[in-house]
């Protein structure tokens, strides 16, 4: 007998290809229906730290596109866990991989209770200096939930104080605004100035 989850996922992989629009280069792998699902995705797909330098994984609900345009992002954001370069390549890849897997759990397990309904999907950035890990969530002005939910996230992923969790806009990246716009939460929090 299988076991279904709360919600169920789909698994993508973007590999992007010179010739090609960014989101013509985005493909489902796998779809994550059961428990069982989820554990043969974990043991049968490669971890995303050996995964080419440049490529992604996003893990979403289905029905949701993990793109900022998809109608579930346009106004959410994500909370960002930058994951910089380590002592060695394996212990990068270790950190990457770690970080990933204790997401998806969370996500999977419903660790999020009713904030859960907010959270779109998690994505994995491999960049060789600047590899992230990101958790998409739908409603990026509500703060008391995204606080909430990035609560949760440090004490799953075991974050240490001394890491910044930063949460941004999605509509500052449509618009085109990227690096320079102002996170619009912080945890550790921060003064405004
Ligand atoms: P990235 O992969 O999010 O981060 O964005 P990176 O800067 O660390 O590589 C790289 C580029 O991919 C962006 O500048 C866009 O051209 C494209 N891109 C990424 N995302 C997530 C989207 C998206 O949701 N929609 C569109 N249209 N382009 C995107």
């Amino acid at each position: 007998e299988l076991h279904p989850l709360k919600n169920e996922w789909a698994l993508w992989h973007l590999e992007k290809e010179e010739s090609k629009e960014w989101v013509d280069c985005l493909k489902v792998i796998r779809e994550i229906e059961t428990s069982e699902d989820y554990w043969l995705m974990f043991h049968n797909v490669a971890s995303p730290g050996n995964l080419k330098n440049g490529s992604d994984y996003c893990f979403f609900k289905k029905g949701v596109i993990p793109m900022w345009e998809d109608k579930h992002n346009k106004f959410g954001g994500r909370w960002l866990i930058e994951i910089g370069e380590k002592k060695t390549p394996q212990e990068t890849t270790q950190h990457i991989n770690f970080h990933w897997y204790k997401m998806l759990f969370a996500m999977v397990t419903d660790k999020f209770g009713e904030y859960g309904k907010n959270i779109c999907g998690a994505v994995v950035n491999i960049r060789q200096e600047n590899n992230k890990i990101s958790l998409w969530t739908c409603d990026g002005k509500n703060d008391d939930a995204n606080l909430k939910i990035g609560g949760i996230l440090k004490t799953e992923l075991s974050i240490p104080d001394s890491a910044i969790m930063k949460y941004q806009l999605h509509e500052n990246f449509l618009i085109g605004i990227k690096y320079y716009a102002r996170p619009r939460l912080f945890i550790p929090p921060r003064e405004r100035f």
